[in-house]
């Protein structure tokens, strides 16, 4: 079998298993996004800021991935919701399968909300379907404003944008609008929110974002949506 016949065998059975997971999610009512980005782009301090605005009573839960290391789960797990960190070895990206196994001792009859927090990369996690509702990714003001004309596939497959560390704007050269501008270019119904994780600029328009993408899902199965923690 040639390189590319073991890549879509591969692709194939990913795709299998995550039409299991969009269904558990579908039957469970809970709606999973799927973070990708660069690596550093600033996921995991976002999702810190996101679970430190977030009530107790909040049903969210995180898993993030990472080719060695529990760090980033460390970081998550200090505001008490249920995380778990998925070491891929050396795997550039999760699979469903990985999702599959690391979802099976959580009950997800307890969640409204599933965040993944994909391995840093541009490339690889674009081809892997995880079951979830949508894709967001993530570019920072430090990457360049080319990067969604260079690795058009996961802006093309992203349903919002993220531009991260809009603080560091004054002291980068980086053209925040020609930035959008390509990721139009490459996906013109692309959602866009600037945000920074360390001033907090755009982190409620990412929240309600959120809260809006959880709520529309829990309105197309009929049910009312949940009121805010
Ligand atoms: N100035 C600034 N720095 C940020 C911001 N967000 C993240 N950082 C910094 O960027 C670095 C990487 O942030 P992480 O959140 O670890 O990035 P990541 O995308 O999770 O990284 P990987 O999981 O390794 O791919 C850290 O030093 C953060 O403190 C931001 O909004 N502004
Ligand atoms: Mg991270």
């Amino acid at each position: 079998m040639n390189r590319v016949e073991v890549e879509k065998k591969v692709l194939n059975e990913n795709q299998v298993l995550a039409e299991q997971l969009r269904q558990r999610y579908r039957d469970h009512q809970v709606c999973c996004v799927n973070l990708i980005s660069a690596p550093g782009s600033g996921k995991t301090l976002l999702l810190e800021r996101t679970l430190e605005r977030m009530g107790p009573t909040e049903r969210v839960a995180v898993l993030t991935g990472d080719l060695q290391t529990e760090n980033d789960a460390k970081r998550l797990a200090r505001f008490g919701f249920p995380v778990k960190q998925i070491i891929t070895g050396g795997t550039c990206h999760l699979d469903a399968k990985m999702i599959g196994k690391h979802l099976q001792d959580w009950d997800l009859n307890n969640l409204d909300l599933l965040i993944v927090e994909n391995v840093g990369n541009l490339v690889c996690p674009s081809s892997y379907d995880l079951g979830e509702d949508c894709k967001i990714v993530l570019l920072s003001t430090t990457e360049g404003e080319d990067k969604p004309l260079k690795y058009p596939s996961i802006f093309a497959k992203s349903e919002l944008m993220l531009l991260t560390k809009i603080d560091l704007l004054p002291y980068v050269p980086f053209d925040a609008e020609l930035a959008r501008e390509n990721a139009r270019r490459v996906h013109p119904q692309i959602r866009i929110i600037d945000v920074s994780s360390t001033t907090g600029e755009g982190l409620d328009r990412w929240m309600d974002w959120l809260q809006q993408r959880r709520n529309s899902k829990f309105a197309d199965a009929g049910l009312p949506a949940r009121a805010e923690n």
